[in-house]
């Protein structure tokens, strides 16, 4: 595997990985795949991990796909193991327990729109540029797309965008819900400390039960997800967040986690 295809910079528990292959646009190989899950593994086992941010290197792209000349020559059961291999890697950065913003400063297509869209949210520099296009080369998304698209964006919205392979830029990509706010590329790359500040004064644990909850209710029908927002609502009365943060507020104080 070669060296540092992924940056890793851990800043206090707010890690960022950055996709560093830009002279091929960042595209996604097995090599970066490989890298991604040992990423992974270690911070499955952090315990001070805030949050992950995923971004790419350069100006110009965050991940302009699945690498095409490595999947060029695949037969039906390579890319089988190549998507189920990729698939298990994006559930596992989707599931970390804390959350996982995609800082999209570029070209954002095909395996790498699938990358941010398993993210909890995104975030575009003014020049992203967005797609899904696939069909272009003769497949279908392999990455989730044709299943976290919808679920973001709606079925419509969903179906034009893998079936024309149509790019949209980062306004449209805002209108229809695919990313959560447009920002200068200057304003993207002080997104961590930005995040640092919104998040350094929440619980920790209150911050995962949260995420958890939207998760795993998604999965179920509305009263069982609801049953679950109960329990994890109630195990927050279990610790010491909750003792500290409405003691805080009534000492007129600020809560110390
Ligand atoms: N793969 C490999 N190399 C790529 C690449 C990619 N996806 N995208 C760009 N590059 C490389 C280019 O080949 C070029 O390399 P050199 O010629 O310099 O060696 C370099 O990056 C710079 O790219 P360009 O010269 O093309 O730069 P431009 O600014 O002119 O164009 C572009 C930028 C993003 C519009 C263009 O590069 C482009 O269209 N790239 C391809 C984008 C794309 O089609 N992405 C989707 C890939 S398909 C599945 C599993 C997964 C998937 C599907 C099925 N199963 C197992 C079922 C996922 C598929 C995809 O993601």
């Amino acid at each position: 595997m070669s060296d540092n295809v992924i940056e890793k910079n851990d800043n206090d528990g707010i890690v960022t990985l950055t996709f560093n292959r830009p002279k091929a646009l960042n595209a996604l190989n097995s090599d970066v795949l490989k890298a991604l899950a040992a990423h992974l593994s270690e911070l499955e086992g952090q315990a001070n991990l805030r949050a992950v941010l995923l971004t790419g290197a350069g100006e110009k792209a965050f991940v302009a796909g699945a690498d095409i000349t490595e999947m060029r020559d695949k037969t039906p059961e390579q890319a089988r193991a190549f998507a189920a291999q990729a698939l298990s890697t994006i559930k596992r950065l989707e599931r970390l327990p804390v959350p996982v913003v995609a800082l999209v400063n570029g070209f954002c297509l095909g395996g790498g729109c699938e990358l941010a869209l398993a993210c909890d949210w995104a975030v575009a520099s003014d020049n992203a540029i967005f797609g899904q296009p696939e069909v272009l080369l003769g497949v279908i998304p392999g990455f989730g797309g044709t299943q976290r698209l919808p679920r973001r964006v709606g079925p419509a919205m969903a179906i034009d965008l893998v079936t024309t392979g149509r790019k949209i830029d980062a306004q449209e990509a805002l209108r229809i819900g695919l990313v959560n706010r447009v920002m200068s590329q200057a304003e993207l790359s002080s997104y961590a400390e930005e995040l640092t500040k919104q998040l350094g004064g929440n619980g920790r644990q209150a911050v995962r039960a949260a995420k958890q909850a939207v998760h795993d209710g998604l999965d179920q029908d509305l009263d069982s997800a609801l049953a679950l927002e109960t329990s994890l609502f109630a195990f927050c009365f279990a610790g010491e967040e909750q003792k500290e943060g409405m003691s805080a507020f009534v000492e007129k104080r600020k809560a110390n986690f």
